[in-house]
C-alpha cells in the first residue's frame, strides 16, 4: 500500500493499533507502511514495572507510574479482547483481580502471536511532530535514545497512543517545602514497605489514593488520612483510615485541613492525578484536556478535529480499558484505509459537541460506565472488530462498584462470569488482604481452582 503510519507508543493502546492492521493483513487486506516509535526498550507501556523515577538511563522521563504489588483495580472480564480471551491465553480460567505481571503477560501474549513486534523501533523517543499543509504529510522527529541521534522521517497519518497518566499533576500546598518527610506523586510510588509503621497523607480522592491507602495498609502503614478537594471516597474504611477535607498547610509534621482539624503524619502522597501532555506536538495539532470521558477536539474519541489524518487512542478516563483501544484501533485503522469515510469538518465536531454535551449530563459512575458502554458500542457498529456484549460488561462494573462500597478491602476476592466465555472465574487461592506475592508464578499456583461464589 502507497501511505506510512506512524504510531507513536506501543503500550496497549499502540498494540491494539497493531494488532487490527495485523487483523486486516491476515484477511487478505492490503495494509500500510508502519512504524511505531516506543521510548522504552520494551512494549507493554504502564505495565512495564520499573524501579526508576524521575529520568530514565537516557534522561527522558520516566512513563510508568505502576508500583510493586499492583492488583487489578477492575475485574479483568471487563477488560477482555474480543480476540483474545484470557482463557485463550492463559489455558484455563483463572481469578478475576489478577496482578500486574499476570496482565502484562495477556495483553503481550496476544500480540506475541503475531508479526508486529517487527514494525517497533524500541529506545525511540518522539521529539516533534509537524504537519506540512503543502505535502500533506507529517514529519516526525525522534531520538534514537542508544546513538544519541536525531531522525525524521515522513508520515501520511500519526496516531499518538503516548498515554495519560504519566505526567503528574502536582499542585502546591503552604508548608510543603519545609516538611521533614517525604513528599511523592503517586507516579513516583514504588514500594508500600517504605511506609510501614508509618502515619500517611494521601491527597486525593480517586483510583490513586484508593489504590494507593489500602496497599500502604496492606503492607503495615500505621494509619491513612485521605484529604479530598470536592468529595471523600466514602468506603466503610477500617479504622486506621481517616478521610478529611482538603489540607491547608504544613507546619512541621502536623497537616492542617480545611475543618480545622490536624494530623501528625511522616509522609504526604499526592494522588492528584495526571497530565494530557503532549510536548511533541505543536499548538495547532495538540489535545488540550483534562481526565474526562470525552475529550473535546475529538471525532469519535479519536480523530483530531483540527487535522483529521492525526488520531489520539486512550485518552479518556477508562472504565473500559483494552477492550476500548481495541474498539478505538480497529475504526482508526478502517478510516485510514479508506473503509470509513469522515464526514465534513463542521458535521464531526458537530457530532463531538453532542457527545461531550451529554457528558456534562452525566451525575455518577453508573452514569459514566452507560455512556462509555454507548461510546464502545458506536464504535464497533462499523467495523469488523468481533463482537462482546458491551452492555453485559457494563453490568459487571456496576457490580464491581457495589462490591467495592460493600468492601473495599475485600472486593478483589470476588469472581465474575466472562462475556466472551461463558465462564465464571475460579476464587483466588488467597484473600487480596493476605496475598502479599504478586508474581505471576504465585498467582497461577495451582492450588487456586476453588469453588467460586457468583457475584453477577
Ligand atoms: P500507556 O500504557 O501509558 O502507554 C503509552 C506508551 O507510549 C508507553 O509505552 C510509553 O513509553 C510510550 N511513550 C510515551 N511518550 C513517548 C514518546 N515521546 N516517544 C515514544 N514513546 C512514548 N487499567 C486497567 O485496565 N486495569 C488496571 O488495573 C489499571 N491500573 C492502573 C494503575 C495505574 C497506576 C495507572 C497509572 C493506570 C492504570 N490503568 C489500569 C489504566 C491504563 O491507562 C491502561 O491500562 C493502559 O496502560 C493505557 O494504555 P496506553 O497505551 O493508552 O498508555
Ligand atoms: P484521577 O482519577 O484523575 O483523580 C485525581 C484526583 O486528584 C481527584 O480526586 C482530584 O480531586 C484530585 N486533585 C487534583 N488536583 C487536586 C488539587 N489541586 N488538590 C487536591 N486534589 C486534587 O487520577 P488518579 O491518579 O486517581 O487515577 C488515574 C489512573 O491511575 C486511573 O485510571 C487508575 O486506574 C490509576 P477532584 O475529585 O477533582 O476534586
Amino acid at each position: 500500500m502507497s501511505f506510512k503510519i506512524a504510531i507513536l507508543g506501543a503500550g496497549p493502546s499502540g498494540l491494539a493499533q497493531l494488532r487490527a492492521f495485523e487483523a486486516a493483513r491476515d484477511a487478505g487486506a492490503d495494509i500500510p507502511e508502519i512504524v511505531c516509535y516506543e521510548k522504552q526498550n520494551d512494549w507493554g507501556g504502564l505495565w512495564n514495572y520499573t524501579w526508576r523515577t524521575g529520568l530514565d538511563a537516557y534522561g527522558e522521563p520516566v512513563h510508568s507510574s505502576m508500583y510493586r504489588y499492583l492488583w487489578s483495580n477492575g475485574p479483568k472480564e471487563c477488560l477482555e479482547f474480543a480476540d483474545y480471551s484470557f482463557e485463550e491465553h492463559f489455558g484455563r480460567p483463572i481469578p478475576s483481580y489478577p496482578p500486574r505481571a499476570v496482565l502484562r503477560d495477556y495483553i503481550m501474549g496476544r500480540v506475541a502471536k503475531s508479526n508486529v513486534r517487527q514494525y517497533i523501533r524500541f529506545n525511540t523517543a518522539v521529539h516533534w511532530v509537524d504537519y506540512n499543509e503543502t505535502s500533506g504529510k507529517f514529519a516526525v522527529t525522534v531520538r534514537d535514545l542508544k546513538q544519541d541521534k536525531l531522525n525524521t522521517e515522513e508520515f501520511d497519518h500519526v496516531i499518538v497512543a503516548t498515554g495519560h497518566f504519566s505526567t503528574p499533576n502536582v499542585p502546591y500546598f503552604e508548608g510543603l517545602e519545609q516538611f521533614p518527610g517525604r513528599v511523592l506523586h503517586a507516579h513516583d510510588f514504588r514500594d508500600a514497605c517504605e511506609f510501614k509503621g508509618k502515619d500517611l497523607l494521601l491527597i486525593g480522592s480517586s483510583y490513586s489514593a484508593e489504590d494507593i491507602g489500602t496497599q500502604c495498609h496492606k503492607y503495615g502503614a500505621k494509619s491513612v488520612t485521605f484529604s479530598y478537594r470536592s468529595q471523600p471516597m466514602g468506603f466503610d474504611w477500617p479504622e486506621s483510615f481517616t478521610e478529611l477535607p482538603l489540607l491547608t498547610e504544613v507546619i512541621g509534621k502536623t497537616a492542617h485541613f480545611k475543618d480545622g482539624t490536624s494530623k501528625k503524619v511522616d509522609a504526604i502522597i499526592l494522588c492528584t492525578g495526571y497530565q494530557h501532555h503532549f510536548p511533541f506536538l505543536p499548538n495547532e495539532l495538540t489535545l488540550t484536556t483534562h481526565n474526562r470521558m470525552y475529550p473535546e477536539g475529538l471525532y469519535k474519541g479519536i480523530v483530531s478535529l483540527a487535522n483529521p489524518k492525526l488520531i489520539f487512542l486512550g485518552m479518556q478516563d477508562q472504565y473500559y480499558t483494552f477492550n476500548m483501544f481495541d474498539a478505538q484501533a480497529w475504526y482508526a485503522r478502517d478510516v485510514m484505509l479508506g473503509r470509513i469515510t469522515l464526514p465534513a469538518d463542521d458535521a464531526m465536531a458537530a457530532d463531538s459537541r453532542e457527545w461531550v454535551a451529554r457528558e456534562l449530563k452525566l451525575v455518577d459512575p453508573v452514569d459514566e460506565i452507560d455512556f462509555q458502554a454507548a461510546y464502545i458500542q458506536d464504535l464497533l457498529e462499523s467495523t469488523d472488530y468481533p463482537a462482546f456484549d458491551v452492555t453485559a460488561v457494563a453490568g459487571i462494573f456496576k457490580q464491581w462498584e457495589h462490591d467495592k462500597e460493600a468492601d473495599i478491602l475485600g472486593y478483589r476476592n470476588k469472581s465474575y462470569r466472562s462475556t466472551l466465555t461463558g465462564t465464571l472465574a475460579p476464587a483466588h487461592h488467597t484473600p487480596w488482604m493476605d496475598a502479599m506475592d504478586d508474581s505471576l508464578e504465585a498467582f497461577l499456583k495451582v492450588k487456586q481452582e476453588q469453588p467460586a461464589k457468583e457475584t453477577v
